[in-house]
């Protein structure tokens, strides 16, 4: 708890432009969750985790900026939340390598992500990739946080968390407060454009496949023109048809109206109409983003008098409870 307000915590790694499922699936939830003042957030813009995968220095620096002042473009009040770069707060590698230790291979071997990941990157598979759970928990333990807002594909992050801290309690005593994951709003899970069998991901090497949020319209239309479908040549929401679901599902969750208000809407269109409609209530949807974005990108005094702020906010909290970690496990302090 933070002056009785319950503590979440989220973030997301800066290693690209933050694509519309990311938007979709997490930025938007936390921007309607913002409202809820008996909730103390924390969204960090965790640039220690994007180096599990390589990165190039100055595109790392660019896309870390960018993301911060998209998460504030997108809704998010940083003088209420506080945003911050995960680099910025050491605590949070201090923790992680305390936290190794009290974690274990089998543990991590069960992974599905390290699997995933290791499998698209498989000429750099370091031992950070394979430990970045124990980082993630670290994330979450450092701010007490009682929430978690995560999709499917982070449950088991957050399950190995919660085993950790259970772990660690049960040494030393009530340390850690147990999260639990946020299940209040479930974002929609966005799919690839060219593959809608996989996730859209801000790292996809095919521009095609995903929009970023700073597309511009023509870009936009372009890539929902080439979006895949199928040859079937009628709209309908099934899981046999993974590249209309998608688009379905894009409409919906852009308009805030339901399948079945989508499907009559589009009732007797063809896929060329649907795309476009589609196409259109996206780039509607960003214009006020991007117009903010474009003006915060002016402004690099605000911007870095809230990275700093924000700084030293987050690490206040996180010292506090690395502190406490330290006098437990036997260091002097
Ligand atoms: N396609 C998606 N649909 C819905 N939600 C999504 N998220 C990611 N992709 C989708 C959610 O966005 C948040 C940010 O996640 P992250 O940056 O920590 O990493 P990620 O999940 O691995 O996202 P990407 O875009 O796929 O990144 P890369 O390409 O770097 O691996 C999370 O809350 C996630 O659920």
């Amino acid at each position: 708890m933070i002056d009785g307000k319950k503590v979440m915590l989220s973030g997301m790694q800066s290693t690209g432009i933050i694509t519309l499922g990311n938007y979709l699936g997490a930025l938007k939830n936390w921007v309607d969750l913002s409202d809820d003042d008996s909730i103390k957030c924390f969204y960090g813009i965790m640039d220690l985790h994007s180096i599990t995968v390589r990165q190039d220095p100055a595109e790392l620096r660019k896309n870390a900026r960018t993301l911060l002042m998209l998460y504030i473009a997108a809704g998010l009040d940083p003088e209420k939340n506080c945003i911050f770069f995960q680099s910025h707060v050491p605590a949070h590698a201090e923790l992680a390598w305390i936290l190794n230790c009290y974690t274990y291979m089998g543990e991590m071997n069960r992974m599905t992500q390290f699997k995933d990941k290791s499998a698209k990157h498989a000429d750099n598979i370091n031992t950070g990739l394979f430990t970045y759970p124990v980082l993630m928990a670290a994330d979450i333990l450092l701010y007490q946080a009682d929430y978690v807002p995560v999709g499917k594909d982070q449950m088991q992050h957050l399950e190995i968390t919660r085993d950790i801290a259970n772990r660690f309690n049960g040494i030393y005593g009530d340390v850690f407060t147990i999260p639990e994951g946020y299940v209040g709003q479930t974002g929609a899970k966005i799919m690839s454009l060219q593959d809608p069998t996989k996730k859209m991901s801000k790292s996809d090497e095919n521009p095609n496949a995903s929009i970023s949020l700073l597309d511009d319209k023509d870009t936009i239309m372009r890539k929902f023109k080439k979006a895949v479908t199928d040859s079937d040549g009628f709209i309908a929401y099934s899981d046999d048809k993974p590249g209309i679901k998608n688009l379905i599902d894009i409409y919906c969750a852009v308009t805030g109206i339901t399948v079945e208000e989508a499907l009559n809407e589009f009732d007797g269109m063809g896929y060329g109409v649907l795309k476009e409609h589609v196409g259109e209530a996206v780039a509607g949807k960003l214009v006020p983003l991007q117009e903010r974005f474009k003006e915060l990108s002016q402004d690099k005094a605000y911007i870095d008098r809230i990275i700093k702020e924000n700084a030293e906010q987050a690490a206040y909290y996180a010292n506090k409870t690395l502190r406490k970690v330290k006098k437990k496990v036997g260091f002097i302090i």
